[in-house]
């Protein structure tokens, strides 16, 4: 089943909900204030079924000036315009307001439907035809069918349902591979069911019981049920009118202009950066800064337009422009938007989103100016591949792109795959990408830390992981672990436990500070199994001050002595006698205490209680109570 959506258009009185019940049988005009003052305030959605698989979904909008607020919210989601013009009274004001408005919205086709035909003669009539052919002259509706019909005397009805029908059966499928996103228009609260949420089903679907968030704000919430046209479904497509009841939300947490959406897949923005085209008949030039009425979806939010390339932008040019929104928003690129001024309020133009995440350069309008315009004119590919640039060094998840990017999931994934392939993105880890160029400037950054840090530093191993990690720009951790492992395969660094180095470092000791070393060693191959602490060594060798620790670690990293515990250090060799003479002990008594140690040794208890514990940790002995025995032995 298909599911297309028409939205009426056209100044009030013209006839619109008249021409909408005619068709349908139904009346779009719900409130009581609408049927006392007849006319039409607020959105009304009424849906023709043409069999077998075809459901035409109409949005009726009000005519009225005071309420083009309210039609902006409807003429988001539609695919088709109706234009309803009364032939008695011809083109007036919001006939042309709502062509613009569509126009700008790049509603792709539509029609023209001359109402009231029965009020005038066939001369009037050819003569109203003729004005509505001038205004049209260049916008989407164009050569569009162009019908006569009387909502009082049925004449033109059948023709204009018949247009309707081949108009629909061209309007191309919707995406169902698109984040499925419902802008909602109304809320209200079903006894005993709760808060339900109405709106066109922009792309995707949502099924019952799909865990979803209300965004802005994210609220989650879970699809209780659904409806379209009053009748319960398990799910709903892309271009369906859709009820959706809500279970965990608040009547009160919900407000026309948020988005329905499955929960984290939006993103809110409160900057964006796209085209901007300003109207032929725009009043005035608009200047940067400008404070203006931003319409996305069913969303009206306040923002300021910033030019990118000039001060001001006159009626008729089209440029790029970012606007500072005074509220968040929920779109994704590629989505279209109408701009009306703050007083008085009218449409003055609108464009397309390029970038809803777009980077914070600083007075750098001509970086931003590339970086757009390779964003509009781009193959998708490259569109891709500039945005994961654009994440810098962070990196980018596949969910937080699919949030930014003007194409569905299983496309993203297509073009992630193509662009990996060619070495164009990288993974750094599952569903986790960055640009090479970022990946080259962290590999430089840590290359270069770890260059200074060696200088800085020519007696030490190696710099911490962690502290080389705040250097390379603190990169995400999966990202500096893939720089890090690169790095290693590629022979440029070592890692050895939580410490870096280059690969061509190695600590270098002047002669003075090698013989110093050589003391500090030969004082520990003297003393045997019963060796100094480190600071008596160091005392007896000459060494203090900045050096001290240093140098001693120079014999500890090279392996020529071990720690046994805390601050007691033997000479490598002086261990291996020791090992060689215990294990002898072991083999003639099978078991041994730690005084049999100390005789053998000739040492104390200091030294001879840890020296068993390292033995056991080394798996040489085995304890058995307080002795004893050769593990395996
Ligand atoms: N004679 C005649 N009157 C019509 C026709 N269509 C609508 N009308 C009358 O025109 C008036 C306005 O009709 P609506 O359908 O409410 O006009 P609308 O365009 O929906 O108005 P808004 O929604 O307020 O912009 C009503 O009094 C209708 O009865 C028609 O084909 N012939
Ligand atoms: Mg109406």
């Amino acid at each position: 089943m298909k599911h297309v959506v028409v939205g009426t258009a056209g100044h009030i009185d013209h006839g619109k909900t008249s021409l909408v019940k005619a068709l349908t049988g139904i009346d779009t005009d719900r409130l009581p204030e609408e049927k006392a003052r007849g006319i039409t305030i607020d959105l009304g959605f009424a849906f023709l079924e043409e069999p077998p698989d075809l459901t035409i979904e109409i949005v009726d909008v009000p005519g009225h000036e005071r309420f083009v607020k309210n039609m902006l919210a409807g003429v988001g989601g539609i695919d088709l315009a109706m234009l309803v013009i009364a032939a008695d009274e011809g083109v007036m004001p919001q006939t042309r307001e709502h062509l613009a408005i569509c126009s700008l919205l790049h509603i792709k086709s539509g029609l023209v439907a001359l109402t009231k035909a029965d009020l005038v003669e066939p001369d009037w009539l050819e003569l109203v035809k003729d004005d509505v052919a001038a205004l049209v002259r260049g916008t989407f509706l164009e050569g569009a069918p162009l019908q006569s019909v009387s909502a009082k005397t049925g004449e033109g009805l059948p023709e204009l349902r018949l247009a309707l029908r081949r108009l629909a059966a061209a309007v191309p499928e919707r995406g169902v591979d698109q984040l499925p996103r419902l802008p909602i228009d109304r809320v209200f609260t079903v006894k005993g069911f709760g808060t339900v949420v109405t709106g066109t089903l922009m792309a995707g679907r949502l099924a019952v019981d799909d865990r979803v968030q209300v965004f802005p704000k994210g609220v989650e919430a879970k699809i209780r049920g659904l409806q379209t046209h009053g009748h319960p479904v398990t799910e709903a497509r892309a271009g369906q009118r859709t009820a959706v009841n809500l279970q965990g939300v608040e009547r009160a947490a919900v407000e026309r202009g948020d988005v329905l959406g499955l929960a984290g897949t939006l993103v809110p923005s409160l900057l964006v950066d796209g085209t901007l085209e300003l109207l032929e008949d725009a009043p005035r030039p608009v200047k940067s800064r400008t404070r203006v009425r931003f319409h996305a979806g069913t969303s009206e939010i306040m923002a300021r337009v910033l030019l990118l390339d000039r001060p001001e932008l006159e009626p008729g040019q089209t440029v790029f422009a970012r606007f500072r929104l005074e509220a968040p928003l929920v779109v994704l690129p590629g989505d279209r938007f109408v701009v009306r001024s703050y007083s008085p309020i009218v449409t003055i133009g609108g464009g397309t989103l390029l970038d809803v995440d777009p980077p914070r350069f600083k007075r750098k309008a001509p970086a931003l100016v590339a970086h757009l315009g390779l964003l509009q004119t781009g193959s998708p590919e490259a569109v891709l591949e500039e945005h994961v640039r654009h994440v810098g060094g962070s990196g980018v998840r596949l969910q937080t792109l699919s949030g930014r990017v003007p194409f569905g999931p299983g496309t993203l994934r297509g073009l992630l795959g193509g662009l990996v392939a060619g070495g164009r993105v990288l993974v750094v880890d599952r569903d986790w990408y960055l640009h090479p160029e970022s990946f080259a400037r962290l590999r430089a950054l840590a290359v270069g830390a770890l260059e200074a840090f060696h200088r800085a530093n020519p007696l030490k191993p190696g710099m911490s992981r962690e502290e080389l990690r705040g250097r390379a720009g603190g990169a995400d951790e999966r990202v500096f672990a893939s720089l890090l492992a690169t790095l290693e395969t590629a022979g440029v660094v070592k890692t050895e436990r939580d410490k870096v180095r280059l690969a061509v470092h190695e600590v270098r000791l002047s002669a003075e500070q090698q013989r110093a070393v050589d003391r500090v060693e030969e004082e520990f191959l003297r003393a045997g199994a019963a060796p100094p602490s480190p600071e008596e060594a160091l005392a007896h060798a000459g060494i203090r001050g900045d050096e001290e620790h240093e140098l001693f670690q120079v014999l500890v990293q090279g392996g020529t002595l071990v720690r046994v515990k805390e601050s007691l250090f033997f000479h490598a060799r002086a261990l291996e006698t020791i090992q060689e003479k215990l294990v002898a002990l072991l083999r003639e008594r099978k078991e041994i205490g730690p005084g049999d140690i100390k005789d053998l040794l000739a040492i104390s208890r200091k030294y001879a209680i840890p020296l068993l514990e390292f033995f056991d940790a080394r798996r040489v002995t085995v304890r058995v109570g307080e002795r004893r025995a050769l593990r395996g032995g």
